[in-house]
């Protein structure tokens, strides 16, 4: 059977009849409906969050976020990572907004702190930071850094649904967070994603700026587009949040099997655990070292592939490598990393035999 990188997590058809049963009594199918409302302040209370504003995709909510903030068209310059999916650096420059890439930590793939300020110029409006698989950005050392310059910090946490430091959740870093709640991700509305945030002006700039700038009926004060969360979307989210916590769980002892079996393989690096820090087990990323290891991390993928296993280079190439991005600032340890990197399979539903069947091939090499 075919092993995917992920296989979405679903409640039983039953629950989710249950659970859209009144859309069809009251044909209020859009527009913050009551099931938009019932999931956001469950999520607020599940994500620990002041305020959340849900959106059809995360990266609708990342690129209204900017727009919210003030940032569009100021042709600033937003400082980001390369090492992300490349949705990051569209929302930024879809705001007519200029990326610099900062180069990441070998040890967990999130931007250097200790490269941003050298990047930072009298046009440096925010930094765009993401919370790459999950892991933590060194969130103290960016906001120290955000405050001493003036900066916005937008982190994309379109990773780490449910993570937390120190207690706290991650959509409280920054001066906002984006979370996807693609059908890819660890929680899933189908396709969706959301912003939290603290800022009440953020509130209602959000709220205007994802229903094309309508105020009310007889006003339009912003230029705003269409990125709203419907209710048949909300409604999965209410089953799926049900399930959460198992489905957490259940990646967390994928994770351990995979552990188990590839640490101490020399030429393999693991990702790494960070003190303080819940996990979510979004992703398993693993770097191969062509020379230690005997083989290419892209001899890897294809023997899996080979094998009926569909791992993905999952972030290749770096952003700043792509046609549509140019490469000014160069970033080594990205373009190393991203070159070393698959994501094995990682969901909910993935046993201990297919990580071991994973494993097999992987250790298999010639
Ligand atoms: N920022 C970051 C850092 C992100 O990673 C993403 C999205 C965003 C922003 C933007 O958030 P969204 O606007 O998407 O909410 C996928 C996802 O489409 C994308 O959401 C995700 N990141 C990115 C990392 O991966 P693909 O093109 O690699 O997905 P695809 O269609 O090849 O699917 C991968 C595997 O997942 C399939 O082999 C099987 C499984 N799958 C897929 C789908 C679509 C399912 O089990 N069910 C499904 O419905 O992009």
């Amino acid at each position: 059977m075919s092993i995917y990188v992920t296989r979405s997590s679903m409640p039983d058809y039953e629950e989710y009849i249950e659970e859209i049963k009144p859309i069809f009594e009251s044909h209020h199918l859009t527009n913050m409906g009551p099931i938009y409302k019932k999931l956001q302040h469950q999520l607020m209370a599940y994500l620990g969050v002041p305020q959340l504003s849900m959106f059809v995709n995360g990266h609708l909510a990342l690129e209204t976020v900017i727009q919210a903030m003030g940032l569009k068209d100021s042709e600033g310059e937003v400082i980001t990572t390369p090492f992300t999916f490349v949705s990051t650096t569209h929302a930024i420059t879809r705001n007519g907004l200029k990326p610099v890439f900062c180069d990441i930590k070998p040890d967990d793939y999130t931007m250097d702190p200790a490269k941003i300020e050298a990047l930072i110029t009298d046009k440096t409006v925010a930094i765009v930071p993401v919370h790459v698989y999950g892991t933590l950005c060194d969130v103290e050392a960016i906001e120290a850094i955000a405050k001493k310059h003036g900066l916005k910090v937008i982190y994309d946490a379109a990773h780490a649904f449910g993570v937390k430091y120190k207690g706290v959740g991650v959509g409280n870093f920054g001066d906002a967070a984006m979370f996807s709640f693609h059908a890819t991700k660890v929680f899933n509305t189908i396709e969706g994603g959301a912003i939290a945030f603290s800022d009440e002006t953020l509130r209602k700039s959000l709220h205007s700026l994802k229903n094309f700038g309508i105020k009310d009926e007889e006003c339009i004060d912003e230029v705003g587009g269409n990125a709203k969360m419907d209710e048949f979307r909300a409604a999965m989210g209410i089953c799926n949040l049900r399930n959460i916590e198992a489905c957490i769980a259940a990646r967390g002892a994928a994770a351990a099997r995979y552990n188990e079996r590839l640490s101490g393989v020399k030429g393999i690096q693991l990702m790494k655990t960070q003190a303080d820090v819940q996990p979510n087990y979004a992703y398993y990323a693993v770097l191969f070292d062509a020379e230690q290891f005997g083989e290419s991390r892209d001899a890897v993928y294809d023997r899996l592939k080979a094998n009926d296993i569909y791992a993905r280079k999952y972030f290749y190439p770096a952003v700043n490598e792509m046609d549509c991005y140019d490469n000014t600032n160069e970033t080594p340890v990205a373009a190393r990393i991203s070159r070393q990197v698959l994501t094995l399979p990682m969901y909910a539903d993935l046993t201990e035999a297919d990580v071991d069947r994973i494993c097999d091939v992987i250790l298999e090499r010639k």
